[in-house]
């Protein structure tokens, strides 16, 4: 039998680099697209063993000429559009770039896939930022959106653009709603994976301590291996619909950063006012955890919870790792490095 051929843009991140792995489990021949820059950024797909068995294609999202040469060359059964800017923070402070990358770039690889062949199947990386401010509430795929931050915006286009194509060309297309999902291969810029290489930076003598914006931020956070087994269940469905991926379960910063620093063998006491609030290890007496005001945003999003009913009735998909577990996880996997005293990236 032929194999399928599928696209992943975005295969240096850490979605790329499990949706790879999983997708080349299945026989799939994988091309993954990478930015062209002076040094590429491949640990993720090293560290997963995975790195010879992907073709690697250069692709700028902001470039239409690039995302149809590459398509018309491949030709692929499935394209999995996970290349984004993706951190929220830096959408504050370069918005239209986001836009132009996270809005328009998926409608360009949609118009491409329309003029050249329509039979190709796409999936949006869409994102729980699209709900934004939602309060206390499990969200579904019938929740309102409320986004909260040049990206949740970006994402919500990208989210109707593939919609549209769908309802208008009779394109497969499908867009995922994804809470948080984290793991080993994180990148440190976003809070989960900063807060347990940091503490394991600190415990190893090489940072003082970790700053860390709002601690009371509150996420669905799961992982990410579980995450990628759900995109492709949406890419095999009988027809193409738009699924919430979330575990159901929330947890604060400071709830994950505490949980974290027991992990890594601190012993610590909170300490200070609400705005001012710190964490100060009991054996030595050190402060572990303080809040930096520069990593609060313009507008953030307090509080996401997602409910993924429909996908576990109508995909047969259930997230298996638990938050205590995803947190382990993370700390083994950074203590790891630290030991063999890798750069922990
Ligand atoms: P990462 O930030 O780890 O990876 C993003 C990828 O997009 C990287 O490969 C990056 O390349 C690439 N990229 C960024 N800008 C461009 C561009 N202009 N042209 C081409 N490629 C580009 O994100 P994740 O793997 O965590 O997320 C994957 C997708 O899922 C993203 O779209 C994200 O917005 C979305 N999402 C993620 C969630 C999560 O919790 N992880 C939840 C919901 C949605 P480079 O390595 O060169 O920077
Ligand atoms: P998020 O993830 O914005 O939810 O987007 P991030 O980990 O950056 O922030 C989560 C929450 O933690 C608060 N926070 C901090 N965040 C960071 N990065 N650094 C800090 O020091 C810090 N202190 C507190 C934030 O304010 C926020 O409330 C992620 C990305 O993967 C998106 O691409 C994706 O769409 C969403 O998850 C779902």
């Amino acid at each position: 039998m032929k194999k399928k051929i599928a696209l992943i843009t975005g295969i240096t991140g850490q979605d790329g680099a499990y949706l790879a792995n999983l997708l080349i489990n299945k026989g799939y021949k994988v091309f993954g697209s990478y930015r062209r820059s002076s040094s590429l950024n491949l640990w993720r797909l090293e560290e997963l063993g995975i790195l010879e068995s992907i073709e690697l294609v250069s692709l700028e999202l902001l470039e239409k000429s690039n995302i149809e040469r590459i398509i018309k060359l491949i030709n692929p059964d499935e394209i999995y559009n996970l290349a984004a800017q993706s951190f929220v923070s830096l959408s504050f402070e370069n918005p239209i770039y986001t836009a132009q990358a996270d809005a328009l770039g998926v409608l360009k690889i949609l118009e491409t896939i329309r003029a050249v062949n329509k039979k190709i199947k796409f999936y949006q990386a869409s994102s729980s930022e699209m709900f934004g401010e939602a309060n206390s509430k499990k969200l579904n795929e019938d929740s309102r959106f409320h986004p909260r931050s040049p990206y949740a915006i970006a994402k919500v286009f990208g989210h109707y653009i593939t919609v549209n194509y769908r309802e208008a060309y009779g394109i497969f297309a499908c867009s995922g709603i994804l809470f948080n999902h984290e793991s080993p291969l994180r990148g440190t810029e976003f809070v989960t994976r900063k807060i347990t290489s940091t503490l394991v930076e600190i415990q190893a003598g090489r940072k003082k301590n970790l700053e860390l914006g709002n601690y009371y931020a509150r996420r669905d956070w799961g992982f990410a291996g579980d995450f990628v087994e759900g995109i492709w269940k949406m890419m095999q469905n009988k027809q193409p619909k738009d699924y919430v991926l979330a575990t159901g379960e929330e947890h604060s910063v400071k709830e994950f950063a505490d949980l974290a620093a027991k992990m890594v063998g601190f012993n610590l006491t909170w300490k200070g006012s609400k705005h001012n609030e710190y964490a100060v290890d009991k054996n030595t007496n050190k402060i572990i955890i303080k809040k930096n005001q520069e990593y609060n945003r313009p507008a953030d999003v307090s509080f996401l919870k997602g409910d993924s009913t429909k996908a576990k009735k109508e995909l047969g998909w259930k997230p298996k790792v638990k938050f205590k577990e995803l947190v382990k996880l993370m700390i083994e996997n950074d203590k790891k490095k630290s030991l063999k005293g890798k750069i922990i990236q």
